[in-house]
């Protein structure tokens, strides 16, 4: 007879693959959007090391992802119209939700959007809105109180774009009375037009920590994502958040686990812990976004709670629009956006 022992060997190997814990998860997340306290706690927990890299837009994410096809990476956090896109391209996974016991926190409005009905594939995280900074020390808030304002020439060399191709195109489209997801070719160029008259109060376009940079005085206005504002107001007061008049733009950012990704177990056991109320909550209020947790909301202080910056009044959100996939105006997007930024 013959031995079976190499079957065995085969087995034994299998199992081992097939059964291990994960020892690592690797995680691709916007900049300045997870404290360093809940990685520590949920390795502390599970003895899973995170190895952790950041990018400062969709576009950066997307990229690589696309290029690594779908490897590389566990988890990562794209807004809602970069979901849709990446899950019509095989570059998602669906998500277990049989192993996600804290789902039930989340906030059902939230839930079960065209984007990805029934949410097989994202998982809320943070949302936001995207509106003005000012500097109340050096700029006068009455006299910024809608989009139109930043284009005043007393603003030479002044203003912090975001470096975020939807968030400036959107901005020229909304100041012209457009919606932020015109996929109309002769609105775009209208609203590229209108921002080559912006371009020279720009002093800089930044996504990676516009706050920085509104804390060190050396931008004293411009756009800016609310949750990065928040941290700012919290260490200079005179930081303000504005909500324009025509209206901020709207964004839901969701976790995603690429086709590819190896560590599944852990970043489903990743997922789960976020969407823990106590883990929910240290995140909105170390970062300064919004929770689509409600019951992290519910553990959260008064103060926090009742700050407009990050939870906006239905007034606040007057005229809002969330932004949405624009399909096949894409590429007019882009070639605006590299006109833009490059004067070609
Ligand atoms: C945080 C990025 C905010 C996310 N740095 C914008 N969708």
């Amino acid at each position: 007879m013959r031995s079976m022992k190499p079957l065995f060997f085969l087995l034994c190997s299998w199992l081992t693959t097939a059964f291990a814990a994960d020892e690592t998860l690797v995680v691709y997340n916007w900049s300045e959007y997870l404290p360093k306290q809940v990685i520590n706690q949920f390795t502390k927990e599970t003895g899973i090391t995170v190895k952790y890299s950041t990018y400062d837009s969709n576009e950066a994410m997307y990229a690589k992802v696309k290029t690594l096809n779908g490897k590389g990476y566990d988890l990562v956090v794209p807004s809602t119209y970069y979901v849709d896109r990446m899950r019509r391209e095989g570059l998602l996974q669906k998500i277990d939700k049989t192993r996600l016991s804290n789902l039930g926190n989340l906030n059902p409005r939230l839930l079960n959007q065209p984007y990805d009905p029934n949410n097989d594939y994202s998982i809320p995280y943070l949302w936001g809105t995207t509106g003005i900074a000012i500097n109340t020390k050096t700029v006068d808030p009455q006299k910024v109180t809608a989009w139109a304002d930043l284009w005043d020439p007393g603003y030479k060399k002044k203003l912090l774009l975001l470096n975020d191709m939807r968030e400036v195109l959107g901005m020229g489209l909304k100041v012209l009375g457009y919606s932020v997801n015109s996929t109309n070719e002769d609105q775009l160029r209208a609203a590229y037009e209108k921002l080559t008259r912006i371009l020279p109060n720009v002093r800089v376009f930044n996504a990676e920590s516009p706050k920085s940079l509104y804390l060190s005085g050396e931008v004293p206005l411009g756009m800016d994502w609310n949750g990065d504002a928040n941290l700012a107001n919290q260490e200079n007061p005179k930081i303000q958040y504005i909500y324009p008049k025509e209206g901020v733009s709207m964004w839901l950012d969701s976790m995603v686990i690429p086709s590819g990704a190896e560590h599944l177990e852990a970043a489903h056991k990743f997922i789960d812990f976020v969407l823990r109320p106590e883990i929910a909550k240290i995140i909105t209020e170390k970062v300064g976004y919004t929770s689509p947790n409600l019951a992290a909301i519910e553990l959260l202080p008064e103060k926090v709670r009742n700050n407009r910056i990050a939870y906006p009044t239905e007034e606040d959100l007057k005229n809002a629009e969330f932004q949405i996939d624009v399909g096949k105006a894409l590429p007019i997007y882009e070639k605006y956006w590299q006109q833009l930024k490059t004067g070609k």
